[in-house]
């Protein structure tokens, strides 16, 4: 009973929800009651429906009408696109990676996940020469940003300082224009910070300043007050150069705020500054626990070496 004919009849009252994560637009108004003129209230959400593999050959031949660029650095490109050629808005993001390396077909395939325990003498012998043996190549994108070769009239934050500096920019997950779905990420100029288990008490003001600075900017540039930001750091992250991922906090569920993975920097902060003077961090004491796909480079290592743990 409800058509086009039906539909149209819709009068729009309010916007109930925004959901980003699954596209979706919840609107309050009213229908008409079968057989009748009389109006009530109506819920209806609106949900794009999901792309499938079913002409994925033709998607981007047939399928796509037209495509503007976002933004690119190094191999990574994204842009808008319009399936339908009468849309004003664009209907689709597209992100390319190009050339992509074996690293990153794993890592955008669909896998298994397992939880592993990475305890510091684990870290020290398969996790710390897995990091350094990535070629300088695989963070050639954070190079071209740090040096202002790329996306350098994107930044919106920047303290050059060799040591403790940073800068924040628009993360290329963004679209630019979506508040609900802000995603910013700061980026330090300290190339010896390979990821959370370098962290320590010398980091303090750099982690304090990323924190302090990125809610300030979004304040000013897009009215979100404090607290409205979820900041955190993945482990493991997929890049191996210290970074902080700054999200609008109702944008909820991406699969890298999992428990396990995403680390809230103001944790992180607190950790530290309960370390002692002198010796390790805890960041470098502690066991890390997280889930790893079968696809990651650590997998088989890591997996096999948790019978050596004795935890079940
Ligand atoms: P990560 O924790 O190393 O890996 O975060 P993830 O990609 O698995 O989350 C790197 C972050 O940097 C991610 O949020 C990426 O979307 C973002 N990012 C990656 N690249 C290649 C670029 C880029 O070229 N430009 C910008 N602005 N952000 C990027």
């Amino acid at each position: 009973k409800y058509d086009i004919a039906v539909l149209k009849q819709f009068r729009y009252e309010r916007v109930l929800n925004e959901d980003p994560i699954t596209h979706a637009l919840t609107l309050l108004g009213t229908l008409p009651l079968e057989g009748s003129s009389e109006h009530a209230p109506a819920i209806v959400r609106i949900e794009k429906t999901a792309l499938t593999g079913d002409n994925a050959d033709q998607l981007l031949g047939q399928e796509l009408k037209d495509a503007r660029l976002i933004e690119g650095t190094d191999i990574y490109t994204w842009l808008f696109g319009w399936l339908s050629p009468s849309a004003d808005r664009p209907d689709v993001k597209i992100n390319i990676v190009h050339p992509a390396t074996e690293v990153h077909i794993r890592k955008y395939s669909r896998q298994e996940v397992v939880i592993v325990h990475e305890t510091p003498a684990l870290f020290e012998r398969i996790v710390k020469p897995y990091i350094t043996a990535f070629p300088p190549s695989r963070t050639q994108w954070v190079e071209n940003i740090l040096n202002g070769v790329s996306e350098a009239e994107k930044v919106l934050f920047r303290d050059p300082t060799p040591e403790s500096g940073y800068l924040i920019l628009p993360d290329m997950k963004w679209d630019l224009v979506t508040i609900s779905s802000l995603y910013l990420v700061a980026i330090a100029f300290n190339r010896n910070v390979r990821s959370l288990r370098d962290l320590n008490k010398s980091h303090l003001g750099m982690l304090k300043s990323i924190r302090r600075e990125a809610v300030r900017v979004v304040k000013e540039r897009w009215g979100l007050d404090y607290g409205s930001l979820r900041m955190f750091i993945h482990y493991q992250p997929s890049y191996y150069h210290f970074h902080v991922h700054i999200v609008n906090v109702s944008y909820q569920g991406l699969p890298g705020m999992s428990a396990g993975q995403a680390h809230l920097l103001d944790d992180i902060i607190s950790l530290i500054e309960c370390d002692p003077d002198d010796g390790p961090s805890i960041l470098q004491r502690m066991t890390l626990t997280y889930a790893l796909g079968e696809q990651h480079g650590l997998y088989e290592a890591m997996k096999a070496a948790q019978s050596e743990l004795g935890f079940y």
